[in-house]
């Protein structure tokens, strides 16, 4: 009997990229597919691969048959129910943040370590962060080459990162200062922003305008001067590579981007690199392609990555002042590759085991 899917979350900005993906699909290796999600969206109806599915409430009864469940929700409803569906049979693919450092958690991305998805002692298997997930690709196919010892990194990350909230944020912040002029010339957008009925204080972006603006902040405070997405990018990015020692320095930046997430990256290697070698490692890696003729004007940017599945990678130099070591410039759309795409991937690969 083919196996049984669950997505739980299904009706959120992730879920229905999941929904969209698995639409997309030229063949899926599932019998019944089953959408979950919270007692608010129970009963709701979507198509999925061209028939008609009723959203369920998650339950405990709701994981019953279920082989593989995908969790797309937020960390302490993955926390609570990944458990439960483990419990029940399934593997919880789980995309939150309740998971990823637990050593009995295998974080995968499948270009990296997808040897990793077999060795799940607890039922359940991690998806990285979108802000790790978009460079992994990029750094699992260098290191395998030369050896990564070094990483450096600003993300330039898209406000759909913070979910639905974060999307009809910017748009209704944009909408505000769009085409009326700012009432002064410094482009000081917040008065803009109060005046449209748009308080400050219920951003979710650290309370600081996104329109026009980009916010040095995202996640949660975690003291010494580090937010959590920066200490997600050091910890996850050892934990998908093995390297248990490596270099890790991250600043972590919300730019005004509805989806795609950009990175800056300046990584040093044991051995010599070369932009050629570098070209040469990215143009055989199937997820990425590599966009990288800046004479002539031609480098990823997150408008014409978003919609796609692959991670775009240009930019490729040798830094200058560093031995061993390249700068180069990622895009990924943070909830395809970024969110939704990886998880389902090992979703089939788990699925490709039973
Ligand atoms: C963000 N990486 O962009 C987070 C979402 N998981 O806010």
């Amino acid at each position: 009997k083919s196996p049984t899917l669950a997505l739980v979350g299904a009706t959120g900005a992730v879920g229905t990229v999941m929904i969209d993906i698995i639409n997309g699909r030229e063949s899926v290796p599932w019998g019944e597919i089953r959408l979950i999600a919270s007692a608010r969206s129970a009963g709701k109806k979507l198509m999925v691969r061209g028939e008609e599915h009723t959203v369920v409430e998650l339950t405990p009864e709701a994981f019953d048959g279920v082989d593989v469940a995908m969790f797309d929700v937020p960390d302490e409803v993955s926390a609570r129910w990944a458990p439960v569906a483990a419990e029940r049979g399934a593997v919880a693919v789980d995309n939150s943040g309740a998971f990823r450092m637990d050593d009995e958690v295998p974080l995968v991305v499948p270009e990296v370590n997808a040897d990793k998805v077999s060795r799940r002692p607890k039922g359940i298997i991690a998806n990285p962060n979108c802000t790790t997930l978009s460079m992994m690709a990029a750094l699992g196919a260098l290191h395998r080459e030369f050896g990564l010892t070094e990483l450096v990194v600003a993300s330039y990350q898209a406000a759909s990162g913070a979910g639905q909230d974060g999307i009809d944020r910017l748009y209704a912040e944009l909408e505000a200062v769009s085409g009326k002029g700012l009432g002064n010339k410094a482009g000081d957008v917040r008065h803009a922003l109060e005046a449209a009925g748009l308080p400050l204080a219920d951003s979710p972006f650290a309370g600081t305008p996104l329109a026009m603006n980009v916010v040095p902040s995202a996640g949660s405070y975690k003291g010494d001067g580090w937010f959590s997405e920066e200490l997600k990018v050091r910890n996850e990015s050892r934990k998908i590579l093995g390297i248990s020692d490596l270099k890790v320095s991250a600043t972590c930046v919300r730019v005004p981007v509805v989806t795609t997430h950009s990175l800056a990256v300046h990584a040093t290697f044991s051995s010599e690199v070369t932009v050629e070698a570098a070209h040469k490692v990215f143009e055989a890696q199937p997820s990425i392609v590599l966009v990288d003729d800046p004479e002539n004007g031609r480098f990823p940017s997150p408008a014409e990555v978003v919609g796609a599945d692959p991670t775009y990678v240009g930019r490729v130099r040798q830094a200058l002042d560093f031995p061993n070591t390249l700068d180069f410039f990622v895009c990924g759309d943070n909830l395809r590759k970024g969110a939704a795409l990886n998880t389902y991937e090992v979703a089939e690969r788990v699925a490709a085991e039973l």
